[in-house]
């Protein structure tokens, strides 16, 4: 017997979604009607009567018992069918190609992405709509303000769903479809690349490791690298998906996947590595004794991209986040390209690419997407790599100094001060953007200041505009730092430093960027202060 039954709640404080969804500690997610809360209202702002809505998750301690409860609320809510990856599972960019593939109207994801998982981490949920893409902001906001003022939720009555078999099965009126969380995905990005050519690569002997990162990409890496291309087994490392990511952090810089680092930069290193995260939305590009940072990863694969079949009669044009190295900008601006600058969060890509304004897009935070989907998509980042090297049958080296040679390098790195007193954070950037219209002329360190500003981006599909998106300093000699407080953060307040400068002379291109980049790193403080008055000694996280 299955019934719907409203449950009264009190309306709960601090649901605002960041950069993408909610993200919380798990125990604060497990508190009863949380969960359900946020759910609620989301399924209200959105509307879900006879909707086809696709669910899964990054598999992280919680996502099992999370899929249940959204399942019996979709019901009560009226959605005529739920396809839910098998076990509960959908990678972020596989979810994304599900909607579009179904037509669906949107759907949940359970992920705190790159957040480390378990009881005592952290767990999360967002809405993507009917493009695959997140929720823009007008949606996230409604959902926000019905947070605040719920007084009840609906929830079916009726037991569990076997979520471990394929097939279809019923929740009162609604089916639940279980499908297999691969396939999909599989089916969209197959058709972009070159299979023969990839196979033919690792035919030759090409040697490469991909660290799953006890992630959900595990079984999406192991179907195509070691299975559609041929790549040897062992090819895929962390490969099975668990629920606190094996005691392990799932974020892909050099970092949190220091072994695949130690591999690639030791005696016996394999020609390719990479790594993606918990929801296997970002990647990590690491060649032989060669890191390619997110920002030179993006400018790699805007030039290179035509390549790949999936791309041959080349790119509509390139968007890159505001913090994101400019690249990519260079890149566009010698091939004739189209080319954005948007705030951070893929959301804000979803109307360029709807519109068919960009191909490709990409964030400084190890996202790279195209057009396939609409989410970044860590495999995708990963394969159209393998396609490029087999296509130029070149190291990866030898790709980013070419690159480096043709359109210059822009010295690039991002200082991360996490978990600061939330006050503190807001008030240092509340003090800085006040002081901004003085800023020009003035030095710091020895570094003029040319300009500064304190980024707004007016969407040019839809003319919204979404403010205060962090601040902007020039710097003389083409240098540029920008601040901005984290929105994916769990913990107090994460404040980030991104610092570049441009160096066109080949003969330069060879430094460290954290030594080429120490001026500006010492103007950012003198101009700041922030280690003598947060009492830091320096950043918890340089990548
Ligand atoms: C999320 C968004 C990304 C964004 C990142 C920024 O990444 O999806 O588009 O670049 O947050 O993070 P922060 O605000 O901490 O700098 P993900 O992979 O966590 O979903």
């Amino acid at each position: 017997m299955t019934a719907v039954r409203r449950v009264p709640t009190q309306p709960i404080e601090g649901q605002k979604p960041g950069t993408s969804g909610l993200r919380k500690k798990t125990r604060v997610f497990m508190t009863p009607g949380y969960l359900e809360n946020y759910a609620e209202a989301t399924l209200q702002a959105v509307g879900v009567k006879g909707a086809t809505l696709i669910l899964g998750g990054d598999g992280r301690f919680f996502n099992d018992k999370a899929a249940q409860i959204l399942l019996k609320m979709a019901a009560a809510h009226g959605a005529a069918r739920v396809v839910v990856g098998r076990g509960a599972l959908l990678s972020t960019p596989a979810a994304s190609a599900l909607i579009r593939a179904r037509r669906a109207q949107g759907g949940f994801i359970m992920s705190a992405s790159h957040n480390p998982g378990g009881l005592d981490a952290d767990f999360g949920l967002k809405f993507n709509m009917a493009n695959g893409g997140p929720a823009p902001e007008s949606v996230t906001d409604a959902i926000f303000a019905l947070t605040k003022k719920l007084s009840e939720y609906l929830i079916l009555e009726a037991p569990d769903v076997d979520l471990a078999r394929l097939g279809e099965s019923r929740l009162g009126e609604m089916v639940v479809e279980v499908v297999d969380p691969v396939e999909c995905w599989r089916e969209t990005v197959a058709p972009l690349f070159d299979f023969e050519a990839i196979r033919a690569l690792f035919a030759s002997g090409f040697q490469m490791r991909f660290d799953a990162m006890h992630a959900v990409t595990g079984p999406y890496a192991k179907a195509i690298l070691e299975g559609d291309l041929g790549a040897p087994a062992g090819t895929v490392i962390n490969g099975e998906p668990s629920p606190d990511f094996g005691g392990g952090h799932p974020d892909p810089n050099p970092v949190w996947a220091k072994p695949l680092m130690d591999e690639m930069y030791g005696p016996a290193a394999p020609d390719f590595g990479a790594a993606s995260d918990g929801d296997g939305d970002r990647n990590m590009i690491v060649g032989r004794s060669c890191y390619v940072s997110p920002s030179d990863s993006l400018a790699v694969l805007a030039a290179n991209a035509p390549l790949a079949p999936g791309y041959a009669e080349g790119l509509a044009g390139v968007a890159r986040s505001m913090p994101t190295s400019r690249a990519a900008d260079r890149v566009a601006a010698a091939r004739g390209m189209n080319f954005f600058e948007t705030p951070t969060g893929w959301k804000f890509f979803g109307n360029l690419l709807d519109a068919g304004k960009v191909t490709l897009c990409g964030e400084e935070s190890a996202g790279t997407g195209s057009d396939h989907v609409r989410e970044k998509d860590g495999l995708w980042a990963v394969l159209l790599w393998l396609n490029i090297l087999a296509a130029r049958r070149q190291s990866v080296a030898e790709i980013l100094q070419a690159h480096w040679r043709e359109f210059g390098r822009d010295y690039y790195t991002r200082h991360d001060y996490e978990a600061l007193d939330s006050a503190f954070a807001e008030g240092l950037m509340n003090d800085l953007c006040a002081a901004l219209p003085s800023l020009p002329g003035k030095s710091f360190a020895g570094l003029a200041v040319e300009k500064a500003d304190e980024f707004a981006y007016r969407d040019p599909v839809d003319g919204s505009l979404t403010e205060r998106q962090g601040i902007r300093i020039y710097f003389a000699g083409d240098a540029r730092a920008v601040l901005r407080l984290s929105g994916t953060g769990t913990e107090g307040a994460t404040l980030r430093i991104y610092l570049e400068r441009f160096e066109p002379d080949p003969a330069r291109h060879a430094q460290d960027p954290q030594e080429a980049l120490a001026d500006l790193a010492a103007a950012v403080e003198a101009l700041t202060h922030l280690r003598a008055s947060s009492g830091r000694e320096g950043p918890d996280v340089r990548t």
